[in-house]
């Protein structure tokens, strides 16, 4: 009787043991192996479809986490224990990555599908010849609003926002540079100004918005948005569109004193386990038909100009979220702005962000 229950008991324990195993090796702080792949995006930013059909078509097992800010994609990554293969950072933080030797050099053989990427999109000053980052999606940050909601009410500038009559009908994206850029921009001021004293009058204006800020949130600000609890969005082009999508009365604008153009990039971090496999899992994601069918899910913008075939036509030719190449001109993208000042900037968002209540 002891005996079998002491064996009854070894059962258990070795079966827990390796439950416990196989659950560590699944996670991205364990010991991944060459069959899995540990996947780092922002979230709501693939087709977890295309997952699946990249798992049956390769046999490599995805693992896939999310994050909601460059800001908090770097500490992850610095701080090490981490297993990512695959990470979508925006340009100016590819540039950080890149100084940091935090980027692992890409192996441009095995990525024959990036013949497929706009030109355009191609060696940008973030990185030149794309030695360590390929093009995912783009946009812009603009309004998004509701006119239903606001007495027919049109937006064209940043400083229309401060109307008193918007009292509680603003989401403002959970994004540091995004919105101490729209302040720097209200004032006229560039979204790469480091000079201290516009970025603390910068934040002071943004505190004078505080009246008519309803949240300041991650995609959970979209479906606020899309069953009308507010009426106003500050947010990245494509969160617009998908808004759009379910509602149809909203519209967007990049407003007239300037806004930011961006680019998110595919990279393989020196955290990578399976290099290989990430470089299969880039030239998937680049192929015409992969990449059409994640933006139409996503909505954001493609840089895959052989996508755009294989796309609705009013989705392509929409200037909202493919602007002209005159709008994007007068258009800033994020410089890199070293350490000291992006401190600075989390800094005076940080408190900005307390004086709400
Ligand atoms: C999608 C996030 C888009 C990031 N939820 C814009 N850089």
């Amino acid at each position: 009787m002891t005996k079998l229950i002491r064996a009854f008991l070894a059962i258990v324990l070795v079966s827990a043991g390796l439950l416990y195993l196989i659950h560590y090796l699944n996670s991205s702080q364990g010991l991944a192996s060459g069959n899995t792949l540990t996947i780092y995006n922002w979230g709501d930013y693939i087709d977890e479809e295309l997952i699946d059909r990249f798992e049956e078509e390769t046999g490599i097992k995805v693992i896939y986490e999310t994050f909601d800010s460059n800001e908090a994609m770097m500490t992850k990554i610095e701080q090490g224990g981490t297993t990512y293969d695959i990470a979508v950072p925006s340009e100016y933080m590819i540039d950080k990555m890149r100084q940091e030797d935090l980027l692992i050099p890409l192996d441009h053989s095995k990525l024959p599908n990036l013949k497929n990427i706009d030109e355009r999109f191609m060696d940008l000053p973030f990185d030149p010849g794309n030695k360590y980052s390929v093009p995912y999606f783009w946009g812009t940050v603009g309004i998004v609003f509701n006119p239903t909601m606001l007495d027919g009410k049109e937006f064209t500038s940043w400083n229309d926002l401060w109307d008193p009559s918007l009292k509680n009908e603003i989401i403002l994206v959970d994004g540091a540079r995004e919105i101490m850029g729209m302040g720097l921009n209200s004032l006229g001021y560039s979204l790469n100004d480091t000079n201290r004293d516009h970025l603390i009058e910068a934040k002071e204006k943004l505190v004078k918005l505080t009246p008519n800020v309803k949240a300041i949130v991650g995609d959970e600000g979209k479906v606020l948005i899309q069953n009308e609890e507010a009426a106003i969005g500050i947010v990245w082009s494509g969160d617009a569109a998908d808004i759009m999508w379910e509602n149809e009365d909203i519209d967007y604008v990049v407003p007239s004193e300037g806004s930011n153009l961006w680019f998110d990039n595919m990279v393989i971090p020196k955290t990578a386990k399976n290099i290989e496999g990430a470089h299969q899992f880039i030239n998937f994601m680049l192929d015409a038909e992969v990449a059409a069918q994640n933006t139409e899910y996503v909505s954001y913008s493609t840089p895959n100009k052989e996508a755009l075939q294989y796309m609705p036509e009013d989705m392509v030719t929409d200037e909202r979220f493919y602007p002209s190449p005159e709008l994007t001109e007068r258009l800033e993208v994020y410089e890199n702005l070293g350490k000291k000042n992006l401190a600075i900037y989390n800094q005076l968002f940080l408190e900005f962000k307390m004086a709400q209540n």
